[in-house]
C-alpha cells in the first residue's frame, strides 16, 4: 500500500543516516522528495538517484540547518520543483560525544543551534508553507530516546532531543486549528555516523546490544516505517503522540 503517493515530503541532514533511509522510504510510498544537505553534494545526489530509480522526483538542497534563512530557501526550493510541501521530517542533528565538567561552551552552543535551533526554524518554514496552502500536513521530528533518559556523554545532546519533542508539543497546539499535525519518532540506537566512534569501543557495544530485548542495534532502515505512518492519513488523528522506535530499549529496566 502506498501511504503518501502525491505528496512532497522534505527531510533535513538526508544525505546519510536515518535522513536518508526516511527520504527512500517516503519515496516507496509515492512520494517526491526534497532533501537538505549541509555539505557532502556527491552523497546527497546518490540519494536524489536512489529515489529517482524508485519512479520519483528528488531535489537535494544544500543548507545548514542552523541559518533560519536555510529554511525559507529550503520551503521555498521545493514548492519552486514539487509546487507544495505536505510532509516536512526534521531530521539533521549533531552528538559530539564529550565529558560534561569539561565540556567546550562552543560544543554546547553548536549542538543547540543544530539539533533545536534547527529544528524550529526549519519547522517553522515548513508549516508557514502549509498554512498558505490551506489543507493540512504533518511534521514528524526525529527527536530520541534520549528525549526521556540521559547520557554522561551526552549532556548537551540529550536536552535538544527533549527540547525538539516538546517544539513538537506544542506545534501540534499551535499548528493544529490549521490541519496540520506535529509528532516525534524516539529511535533508540541506531547504527550511523553519528555514534560510529562511540560504538567502536566493543565494551560499549556490547552493553547497549544487551540492554535491547529485541537482540540488535538498529538499522536506519528501521526508522522510516513510522516516519511514513505519522506522515500519513493513517495517522489523521494522531498530534502532539510520540513513537520509540528502539527495540524495547527504553522499558528494559530488569
Ligand atoms: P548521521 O550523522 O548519519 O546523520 C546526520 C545528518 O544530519 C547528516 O546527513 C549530517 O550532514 C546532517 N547535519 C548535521 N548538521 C547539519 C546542519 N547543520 N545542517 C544540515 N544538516 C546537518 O546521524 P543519524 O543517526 O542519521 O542522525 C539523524 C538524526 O537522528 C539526528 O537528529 C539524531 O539526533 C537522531 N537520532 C539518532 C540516533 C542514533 O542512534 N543514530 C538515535 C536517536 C536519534
Ligand atoms: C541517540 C541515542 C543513541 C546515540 C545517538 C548518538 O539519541 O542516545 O544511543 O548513539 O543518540
Amino acid at each position: 500500500m502506498m501511504l503518501l503517493e502525491g505528496k512532497t515530503v522534505l527531510v533535513t541532514g538526508a544525505s546519510r543516516g536515518i535522513g536518508a533511509a526516511v527520504a527512500v522510504e517516503c519515496a516507496r510510498h509515492g512520494a517526491n522528495v526534497a532533501i537538505n544537505y549541509a555539505s557532502s553534494p556527491d552523497a546527497a545526489d546518490a540519494v536524489v538517484a536512489e529515489i529517482e530509480a524508485l519512479g520519483r522526483r528528488a531535489i537535494a538542497v544544500k543548507g545548514d540547518v542552523a541559518d533560519p534563512a536555510a529554511a525559507t530557501a529550503f520551503a521555498k526550493a521545493a514548492v519552486d520543483a514539487f509546487g507544495s510541501v505536505d510532509v516536512f521530517v526534521s531530521n539533521a542533528g549533531i552528538c559530539p560525544f564529550h565529558s560534561f565538567l569539561d565540556m567546550p561552551a562552543e560544543v554546547v552552543d553548536r549542538t543547540i543551534k543544530v539539533n533545536l535551533n534547527g529544528a524550529f526554524y526549519m519547522t517553522q518554514a515548513a508549516a508557514n508553507r502549509m498554512k498558505d496552502q490551506g489543507k493540512g500536513g504533518a511534521i514528524v521530528a526525529i527527536s530520541s530516546i534520549s528525549a526521556l533518559v540521559g547520557g554522561g556523554m551526552q549532556t548537551h545532546y540529550t536536552p535538544t532531543k527533549a527540547g525538539v519533542h516538546s517544539l513538537m508539543q506544542s506545534c501540534a497546539i499551535a499548528l493544529g486549528p490549521y490541519g496540520i499535525r506535529c509528532n516525534s519518532v524516539l529511535p533508540g540506537t541506531i547504527i550511523t555516523d553519528i555514534n560510529r566512534d562511540d560504538l567502536a569501543d566493543e565494551a560499549k557495544r556490547k552493553y547497549m546490544e544487551g540492554r535491547i530485548p529485541l537482540g540488535r542495534l538498529g538499522q536506519p532502515e528501521d526508522i522510516g516505517g513510522a516516519v511514513v505512518f505519522l506522515a500519513s492519513d493513517m495517522a489523521r488523528y494522531v498530534t502532539g503522540a510520540a513513537i520509540l522506535v528502539d527495540g524495547g530499549a527504553f522499558v528494559n529496566l530488569q
